[in-house]
């Protein structure tokens, strides 16, 4: 760690506790801030991981009306979810704490309240839709309208989910109250204000000029923020959920969910050491200390928030240290599509622990392996299963499991001697001697996914030297030789149950286990005397196992389901194109016959082929709607409308005279038109 620093704070972008988080999060934020606070950990410093659920906002509120519950009821239930979710996954967080608590409501209304009487915000009128109906202030996300860009319809005051545009509540055509369905109206309303224009200087050299080390995509983020000049932002609602704005003339009025949901990390931290003094300390030095490094991981869309904004407040605060770094990923697509919880598009944890069950270090592998970190990248089943398959098992996984086998089957499950090393082996540990060295450099500057390679690199050096060596051969002709390769074996083994842990921390306390290893030190990394000559070994398992098919199939087959499932709900009717003729019409001689005969046409998927009383003296129509009815005769009796002046066509050796009219459906079935009460066959339609 840089030496102006003696401890970090590590925080992980709280979520809104309205739905469960799926893989997006984790890639995104969590996984690689778990890693890094193990690393960290590892090495012996002196460090806090603070989580917790942001249980305020809007969204929570929209959640608790569609359910006709309370946010209340909401949040607790998500809040459990989440956090049995990020527990299961391994997510290290010294404290997962809640921003509906206590701790944090007094917290944050002693920050606003300490901004305020500093004379940190302006205050200021401006007109906001309101509902008359319901007698309130309508959150953006409470509007819906007419989207002034695409024209469809049920845009929201704050986006098009259509076309994807930004928009604000006054730009919607003909805008409806979510609440009552009413016409909204302009009415005046007082906000306080953080006016971060007056915070654009300091925060432009500390940004720019101080922090350029900060990955790119931050980097460039806040950059153009800050060339495009910063307003003053609203740091109050009109809601009924939140922390209450401590003062006086403020009923009605609550905290912006963004003011306080950043204070979570400090309350958190707060309820952390209170409860904990001995270990944690008091929480001020967490904060205050300029000695502390803080460090806030976060996705793409909370940027501004964590560099610009609450910057601007710990600043106007006065007493708080400012993040040292903010590593941010892009986002995570799952099969190439943007996840999406309303689409459900997206694999659940809660539902992936249910599918895979024990299965956490793989996903955690499969997502680091992929990581976001510089440019979005994609989730496929295809791909998680091959790098289960092909790198965790036949790697990692089976080179430690014939370490361990051999070992047990030669020396009775005890570290064998190392009687002298070859020019093969000397070359084999040079391999790996700087893996620490390696290592720290990527960790150090939040390269998670080329760390981990560097990792599965070592589990490489070892499959290949006992694939090389084949001490399974040897042990029929030299015992000494195959003494030293598995001791080396062993240690490599040892040195990855180490150098894996941050990534995979199931599978290396499994193998510390099978190992028997009671040091577990991170300065050991690249050394070969980690386990000791005779040491019993404890029994071996399999640390990974393979993923078959059935398992991925299922998967993408629930995936595709649902993409049908969203595709149904988006239908929307063709718009009608061009411009015909009532003689263009006339030319076509439409008739009403009933069904006499229907069945399927052999060898075809597609036709059926139906005998029609027309009323002329009968005739034959084939019609590709085979697939939109699997039982044929439930069509039989019913009178439908055909093209009757079709001139006869051949398919399948046989002829059509004609074609029956049918609707497509929003799922793509066909449907044929039929009439609505009983008329003569053969009565023409016009
Ligand atoms: N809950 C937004 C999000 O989950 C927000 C993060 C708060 S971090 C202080 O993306
Ligand atoms: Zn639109």
């Amino acid at each position: 760690m840089d030496k102006k620093f003696k401890r970090t704070t590590v925080t992980s972008a709280l979520p809104y506790a309205n739905g469960p988080v799926h893989i997006g999060h984790l890639a995104g934020v969590y996984v690689p801030a778990d890693i890094y606070v193990r690393y960290l950990r590892l090495k012996g410093e002196e460090v806090v991981f603070i989580g917790g659920s942001d249980e305020h906002g809007v969204p929570v509120t929209i959640r608790a009306k569609k359910e006709g519950c309370t946010p209340q009821d909401v949040v607790d239930r998500y809040h459990k979810i989440i956090k049995d979710s990020f527990q299961e996954f391994g997510i290290s967080f010294d404290v997962y704490s809640r921003t509906t608590s206590a701790t944090h409501h007094k917290l944050a209304s002693d920050f606003f309240r300490t901004l305020y009487d500093k004379g940190e915000f302006i205050e200021k009128e401006s007109e906001q839709y309101y509902d008359e109906e319901a007698k309130q202030f309508l959150a953006d996300r409470y509007i819906v309208g007419e989207c002034p860009r695409c024209h469809a319809q049920g845009a929201y005051g704050d986006q098009c989910e259509k076309c994807g545009s930004a928009l604000s509540p006054e730009e919607l055509i003909n805008p409806v109250s979510k609440l009552s369905g009413a016409k909204p109206v302009m009415r005046k309303t007082k906000h306080w204000y953080l006016p971060l224009d007056k915070h654009e200087g300091w925060l432009r050299k500390w940004i720019l000029d101080d922090h350029k080390e900060w990955r790119t995509n931050v980097y460039g983020q806040c950059k153009s923020w800050l060339d495009n000049g910063l307003q003053p932002r609203a740091v109050s609602r009109d809601l009924d959920w939140g922390i209450p704005v401590p003062v006086e003339g403020a009923e009605g009025k609550v905290l912006y969910v963004w003011f306080d949901a950043p204070i979570g990390y400090i309350s958190n931290t707060k309820e952390l050491c209170d409860n904990n003094p001995d270990k944690f300390g008091n929480w001020e030095k967490w904060w205050k200390d300029p000695e502390t490094r803080l460090v806030h991981f976060i996705g793409k869309d909370n940027i501004v928030f964590h560099c610009i904004v609450f910057p601007s407040m710990l600043k106007a605060e006065g007493s708080y240290i400012l993040p040292d770094n903010v590593p941010s990923n892009e986002f995570l697509n799952l099969e190439g599509d943007k996840i999406s919880t309303s689409r459900n598009w997206a694999v659940w944890l809660n539902e992936y622990l249910v599918d895979f069950p024990g299965k956490q270090d793989t996903l955690r592998y499969v997502l680091t392996a992929n990581a976001p970190e510089t440019k979005d990248n994609d989730f496929t089943w295809k791909d998680f299963q091959a790098r289960n398959n092909n790198e965790l098992v036949a790697i990692y996984g089976n080179f430690v499991n014939r370490a361990l086998v051999l070992t047990q089957k030669y020396f009775e499950g005890k570290v064998p001697e190392l009687k002298g090393l070859t020019d093969y082996d000397k070359a084999t540990l040079q391999e790996f001697a700087d893996v620490k060295e390696k290592l720290e450099q990527l960790l150090d500057n939040f390269k998670f996914r080329d760390a981990q390679k560097e990792a599965m690199n070592l589990a490489r050096i070892g499959n290949k030297y006992l694939a090389e060596t084949e001490p399974w051969k040897l042990s029929k002709t030299d015992m000494d030789r195959t003494s030293s390769i598995l001791h080396i074996g062993l240690q490599i083994a040892a040195n990855l149950a180490i150098a894996f842990e941050p990534f995979l921390p199931f599978s290396s306390e499994k193998l510390r286990k099978m190992l028997n290893m009671n040091s577990f030190d991170w300065n050991q990394l690249g050394k070969i005397d980690l386990l000791q000559t005779g040491a019993q070994l404890g029994k071996a398992e399999l640390l990974f196992e393979k993923i078959e098919d059935e398992a991925i199939d299922a998967q993408m087959k629930r995936l595709e389901n649902i993409k049908k499932e969203n595709e149904a709900n988006n239908w929307q009717p063709e718009p009608i194109e061009g411009q015909s003729t009532i003689d263009d019409f006339a030319k076509l001689d439409i008739r009403v016959g009933t069904i006499l005969e229907c069945q399927k046409v052999p060898k075809s998927d597609k036709l059926l082929q139906f005998k029609i009383d027309d009323g002329l003296g009968g005739r034959t129509i084939l019609s590709g709607i085979a697939k939109s009815y699997p039982d044929p005769q439930e069509l039989v009796g019913l009178q439908v409308l055909f093209v009757a002046n079709f001139p006869t066509r051949k398919m399948m050796g046989l002829e059509s005279q004609g074609m029956i009219m049918s609707a497509v459906d929003k799922d793509g079935k066909l449907v044929v038109t039929s009439v609505s009460k009983k008329v003569a066959n053969g009565s023409r339609v016009g």
